[in-house]
């Protein structure tokens, strides 16, 4: 059986942070194998124009079966698999170009969004049966993430079986300066049990048949 590819992006640093574990999850499973799929790990810069492009060069080059883009959400406490990507950009901070586009579309004439393509309850299910806090999640936000998410769904519209979706990751480390209610963690071999349990669902099909209403595509 050929190898399939399961394309997992994660993000470089942005807004102060010195690390993003969404890209310290996606490169430690770089190269993995399971079922005849295999894992290749791509780092998105956070930018909103260098993070679609480095995504839609990726989704050409390894022709993925499956596609699932991580980001960090500082102040989560929980994985979040994120359930529809819209067509807006409104940016909290500037990004790592230092631009900061406000009330935008991603895709001009676009859909007003993309529901996930993933099984989602079957991952969540998994994860939470990992033993990682998960849950799903009704707003990747209006940053680079949210903007990557669109553009991927977007980019796929006409290839309806390859999987795709966005999952969010909180914090991996304890505040420095002692707790803080405001930016929970999760320690990393945790999100990366969930993380593999999810990815198992999407490359073993263990309940990935299980549609969400709501699967496809907005109008
Ligand atoms: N999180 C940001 C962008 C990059 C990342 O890891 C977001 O949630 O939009």
């Amino acid at each position: 059986m050929p190898t399939r590819t399961l394309l997992l992006t994660g993000f470089e640093p942005f807004g102060g942070e010195p690390v993003n574990p969404s890209w310290t999850l996606a490169e430690s499973l770089q190269g993995a194998v399971a079922e005849g799929w295999r894992v290749q790990a791509v780092c998105l810069p956070c930018t909103f124009s260098g993070a679609a492009r480095v995504l839609r060069g990726a989704l050409r080059r390894h022709s993925p079966a499956a596609v699932l883009c991580l980001g960090l959400a500082a102040g989560r406490g929980e994985l979040g698999l994120e359930r529809v990507a819209v067509n807006l950009v409104d940016a909290r901070i500037p990004d790592n170009a230092g631009e900061q586009p406000i009330d935008q579309p991603v895709v001009p004439g676009g859909p007003a969004a993309h529901f996930a393509r993933l099984p989602l309850r079957a991952m969540l299910a998994a994860a939470r049966a990992a033993g990682a806090p998960t849950g799903l999640s009704l707003s990747a936000g209006s940053y680079v993430c949210n903007h990557v998410f669109y553009t991927l769904l977007h980019s796929l519209r006409r290839r309806p079986a390859v999987a795709a979706g966005f999952v969010h990751v909180p914090l991996a480390e304890a505040p420095p300066a002692g707790p803080d209610p405001s930016r929970p963690w999760v320690p990393l071999a945790l999100q990366r049990a969930g993380l593999e349990a999810m990815l198992r669902v999407l490359m073993v099909g263990e309940g990935a048949n299980d549609p969400m209403p709501g699967e496809g595509q907005l109008h």
